[in-house]
């Protein structure tokens, strides 16, 4: 079975709509044909000011939430990043093999760092695409399930595999990112032109799927759409409409033609409402179980325990194949 690895941050507490779409909901799928490892990346949270307490909650709430949205242990390896070290240590390997220049093309930093001002970006901000590198390398994945704001770090990772297999023989698979056009870029509700995310201007636009179900639905409701009247797939000219019908059908399995014509002749205020419905429907049982799983942090726990026993397994050994090829002389 060909191996897929994927990350997500436990920076947030709830994971948002675009999370989900974007890269879990694959996630839960992949698991059935591929070989899954799946992380909740604490290393990757620390860039940015963490409160420990805070964190050490959002990683179980994050596994929490991955369980629930549907990923069976027995299907794929669940790990909190950090239980394995070899990801920090073949990071700094990449770290070492990646130009600065290079480095500071990535636009995922670029964008974060303006955000936060110079004076408050960690250098681990601006290395953690680099870290990355090393999260996807170390279990040779073929694919990489991630939205469309990761490919360039996906890219970077194919540059470094072949930089690391030319100079210093053939170590490492090269990856390939696994984006879904459809759900590729969730769009902000309120500000269409942007995707959604966390640290989004208004918390309006973001779903985020612990939050009461209510809420949610009144974000449905207040989305922000156009001064037309009809209902169509145009990302361009409708990205509000398009936006709103992307959810939609993902949620509900309804192709976007089939919602179209559903919605002939009728105003946004109908489209609107459904959805409103449709994500009541989803985030009830979400919440429920992602609560039942908290309920039990043994049980979490020991999954978690079990998933970085797997995960090490693998990691260790292209560890230490890196480390031989490098010349790094052998602890005896
Ligand atoms: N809006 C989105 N549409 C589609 N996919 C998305 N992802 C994030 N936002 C969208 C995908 O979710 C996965 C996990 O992302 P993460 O843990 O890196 O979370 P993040 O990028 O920190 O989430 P935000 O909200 O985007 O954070 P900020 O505001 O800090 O930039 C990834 O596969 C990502 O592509």
């Amino acid at each position: 079975r060909p191996r897929v690895l994927s990350g997500i941050q436990p920076t947030a507490g709830s994971f948002h709509l675009g999370n989900y779409l974007g890269a879990v909901r694959q996630w839960v799928a992949l698991q059935e044909s591929h070989d899954a490892f799946y992380m909740v990346v604490d290393l990757h949270a620390i860039t940015v000011p963490q409160d420990p307490a805070e964190l050490r909650s959002n990683t179980r709430i994050a596994a929490a939430q991955l369980l629930a949205a549907g990923l069976d242990p027995e299907r794929c390896t669940l790990f909190v990043q950090s239980h394995v070290p070899e990801h920090a240590q073949l990071g700094w390997v990449m770290n070492c093999l990646t130009g600065f220049g290079e480095a500071s093309r990535m636009t995922q930093f670029k964008d974060k760092a303006a955000k936060q001002g110079a004076d408050r970006t960690s250098v681990g901000l601006f290395t953690y695409p680099i870290l990355q590198i090393a999260d996807i390398l170390l279990y040779q994945a073929h694919q990489v399930p991630v939205g469309e704001d990761q490919r360039q770090h996906i890219e970077l990772t194919r540059d470094l595999a072949e930089r690391f297999n030319s100079r210093y023989g053939d170590t490492f698979t090269m990856p390939a990112p696994y984006i879904l056009k459809e759900t590729a870029k969730i769009y902000d509700l309120q500000d269409p032109s942007a995707k959604m995310s966390k640290s989004a201007a208004s918390p309006k636009g973001l779903i985020n799927l612990l939050d009461e179900p209510k809420v949610s639905a009144k974000k449905v409701k207040s989305a922000v759409t156009d001064t037309d009247t009809v209902i169509r797939y145009d990302a361009e000219n409708k990205p509000g409409v398009s936006n709103l019908l992307t959810i939609y059908s993902t949620l509900t399995g309804t192709s976007i033609p089939e919602l179209e014509q559903k919605y002939e002749g009728k105003m946004y205020g109908a489209l609107k409402t459904d959805l409103a419905e449709v994500m009541v429907d989803f985030v009830t049982p979400f919440r429920d179980r992602t609560q039942e799983y908290l309920d039990d942090p043994e049980t979490l726990d020991a999954i978690l325990a079990k998933g970085a026993e797997k995960a090490r397994a693998v990691a260790a050994e292209t560890l230490a194949t890196t480390y031989d090829r490098l010349g790094f002389l052998p602890a005896k």
